[in-house]
């Protein structure tokens, strides 16, 4: 491993302590002329400052001392150089005077992308493409979404050890534990907008809120879409009062690549939708499945068996093992396996192409 490598790899690790989503993980280590790492950052989520700002508010905070005209900024992704929610980090680097860049992957976006010429116009030294098979792959989702011109796809699955939602007299509350269930919650309050589909909404009328503990309502809600053709109740609990009858809508389509890129540019917080968390059922759940468009799982496995239940996921189209889509650990959100009270919550992302 060379020099540089060591460092990326140091980022790496760091930007794995963040929430992928609207944006990608992303890590940076500012290490000094003597090799010596002086401040690590990451991006903890849309909305929080960026990676590289992270390193160098904390060396400003934590090492006054050093001159950051004698240090390196590692950087798992190209600095940005625009304005999104969060100022360009570009200017962050050459206001601090960091005379050295060296960077992973590209940033594959037209409006954040081209950072790195922006730095090198600037007088920056800047180093491209270290360990940029990992940085890349770290997002590999992220970059297709984007690619794609579409929202990012998060899938939950509450299920049975047997894989099953409910058991066969439909009676499914509550499978998983409060602390599954308060989990999901956080991420529908961080989501731009939750999908289902028509039939669920017809048969389970959930709320689709992101609620604490004792049942308030969270700060952010999700925009609540209903994906599918059967009309929803006037009595559906989507529909009713304020809050809770308010940011939902239907796309009548049973296309789920149709559906994400209506969400697109659907309004949601003066901005489009850009992460959307998919809940089922299982016929939503097999279309956005056989479609590909699942970017990323979280599972959560009851100790229950529900045995005749039906179960999460319907039809994919798989006849044989070797069609089968297979999944990875996702590192992202400390780290692919976690306890749920008597439940076990395990994240994955679509192996990487
Ligand atoms: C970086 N460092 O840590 C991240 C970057 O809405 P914003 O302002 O947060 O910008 C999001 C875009 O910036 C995102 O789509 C991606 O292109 C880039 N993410 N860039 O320099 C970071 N998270
Ligand atoms: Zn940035």
């Amino acid at each position: 491993m060379t020099e540089h490598e060591k460092h990326m790899a140091a980022a790496l690790q760091a930007a794995e302590r963040g929430v992928r989503g609207v944006n990608p993980l992303v890590g940076a280590v500012l290490v000094d002329d003597s090799g010596a790492a002086v401040a690590v950052g990451h991006h903890r989520g849309a909305g929080h400052r960026h990676a590289e700002r992270d390193a160098l508010a904390r060396a400003a905070a934590e090492r006054p001392d050093v001159d950051l005209s004698t240090t390196t900024l590692y950087c798992t992704l190209e600095p940005c150089r625009h304005h999104g929610r969060q100022p360009p980090c570009v200017e962050a680097i050459l206001a601090a005077g960091v005379p050295r860049v060296v960077h992973g992957a590209a940033d594959p976006t037209a409006d954040a992308g081209g950072g790195a010429s922006e730095l090198a116009a600037a007088g920056v030294d800047v180093v491209s493409g270290v360990l940029a098979e990992p940085c890349r792959r770290l997002n590999h989702r992220w970059n297709l979404a984007q690619q794609q011109g579409r929202p990012f796809v998060t899938v939950h699955l509450a299920q049975s050890l047997d894989g099953r939602i409910a058991a066969a007299d439909g009676t499914s509350q509550w499978i998983t534990s409060a602390a599954s269930r308060s989990h999901t919650h956080r991420i529908r309050e961080r989501i731009d907008a939750i999908l289902v589909g028509s039939r669920t909404v017809a048969v389970d009328d959930p709320r689709l809120t992101a609620r604490d503990e004792s049942g308030e309502l969270l700060a952010e809600q999700p925009l609540r879409v209903v994906m599918g053709r059967r009309p929803v109740p006037e009595e559906a609990r989507l529909r009713r009062g304020r809050p809770e009858g308010e940011g939902w809508l239907q796309v009548p389509t049973h296309d789920p690549l149709e559906a994400l890129r209506r969400l697109d540019s659907a309004p949601h917080s003066g901005r489009g939708v850009r992460h959307v968390l998919v809940e089922g059922g299982s016929r939503v759940l097999s279309a956005f499945f056989a479609a590909d468009l699942v970017d990323e799982i979280f599972a959560y496995h009851a100790p229950v068996l529900l045995g005749e239940g039906p179960s999460s996921v319907g039809p994919i189209g798989v006849s044989s093992l070797s069609e089968a889509p297979r999944f990875v650990p996702d590192p992202a959100e400390g780290g692919p396996v976690t306890l749920m009270g008597d439940d076990v919550c395990v994240h994955l992302a679509p192996e990487p192409s």
